[in-house]
């Protein structure tokens, strides 16, 4: 049973200092709410935020290390897929059943995870097209205002959702809060599912995307996650999902995608928890999802 106590000011926990932790920290200390970066070793390290309008602004964030956190209500989770379930089990000894989780990242299948793991703590999930870039560990640039689109993942008490909603939905405005998120995370699932894989295979900005000569590679794998989707019941019609790749190919045309600097950099992509997750879904629907499928070949290959 959740506790229905209303959180009035809840201590707020971000795991990780990385481009969009470091914005919601900085959001955080603007805002004047209580918050902690979980970091894996102690240490204090000022930062220049240079927010969107080209302000900068100088903070030393609080910070407290993972293996032995202050206390906190709220963990809130802006790192890869791939790392949720491994901090969620370090964190577990100083998790309670009433502390509210937020997943925040690109790709789908941690829910399930994390339900495994803490079956009964209030789980919301969030995707954001926000930029930021952190070109050093001194250094954070907001780089683009996107919207950010949140829900809870069980019914939770009413008290509790009121307390919590308006708090999150300042950190990365505009937000906007779902019934259902899944619809939500699987239209950002499909953008991803597309620009990651595609910039980082041909080695290119988002932008170069735009060119015809992908258009056909961009149309196969949105039909088949519109057929995935439809039957899950979120019926969505393959063009939608295209022209949301699109805006947003035009819209971050100069940056490079997660994926593509991933590989760049020698890092694990998040692939299973994107094109992967489409397929694995697929397999259990028994769709043919080929071109997913081979996405998640060639880039298994090149990591
Ligand atoms: O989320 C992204 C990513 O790079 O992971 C997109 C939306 C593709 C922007 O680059």
């Amino acid at each position: 049973m959740q506790d229905k106590t209303p959180i009035v000011f809840p201590k707020l926990a971000i795991v990780g200092k990385g481009a969009i932790g470091g914005l919601i920290g900085f959001k955080c200390h603007q805002l004047g709410y209580d918050y902690q970066h979980l970091i894996k070793i102690q240490q204090q390290q000022a930062v220049t935020v240079t927010d969107i309008s080209g302000v900068s602004h100088n903070l030393t964030p609080h910070t407290s290390v993972i293996a032995e956190p202050d206390q906190f209500d709220l963990l809130i989770l802006p790192v890869k897929a791939y790392q949720v379930l491994p901090v969620l089990v370090q964190l577990q000894p100083f998790i309670q059943p009433q502390h509210i989780i937020m997943l925040l990242h690109n790709g789908m299948g941690t829910i399930e995870q994390v339900r495994k793991q803490l079956p009964n703590n209030p789980l919301i999930a969030a995707t954001t097209s926000y930029g930021a870039f952190k070109p050093d560990v001194n250094r954070l640039i907001e780089t683009g205002l996107g919207q950010t689109h949140l829900g809870w993942l069980a019914n939770v008490d009413t008290a509790l959702k009121q307390s919590i909603e308006p708090i999150l939905s300042k950190l990365l405005p505009p937000s906007k809060w779902h019934q259902d998120i899944n619809l939500a995370l699987w239209k950002k699932l499909a953008i991803n599912a597309v620009i990651n894989p595609l910039t980082a295979i041909h080695n290119l900005k988002n932008g170069e995307l735009a060119d015809i000569k992908y258009s056909t590679s961009i149309s196969n794998i949105c039909d088949e996650i519109a057929k995935v989707m439809s039957a899950l019941g979120y019926l969505v019609d393959s063009a939608e999902l295209v022209e949301n790749v699109q805006q947003v190919i035009t819209a971050t045309a100069n940056n490079y995608s997660s994926m593509h600097q991933d590989i760049k950099f020698k890092r694990q992509t998040e692939i299973a928890f994107i094109n992967g997750y489409v397929t694995s879904k697929a397999t259990e629907l028994n769709i043919e999802v080929p071109h997913n499928l081979r996405l998640v070949e060639q880039v298994r290959r090149l990591e």
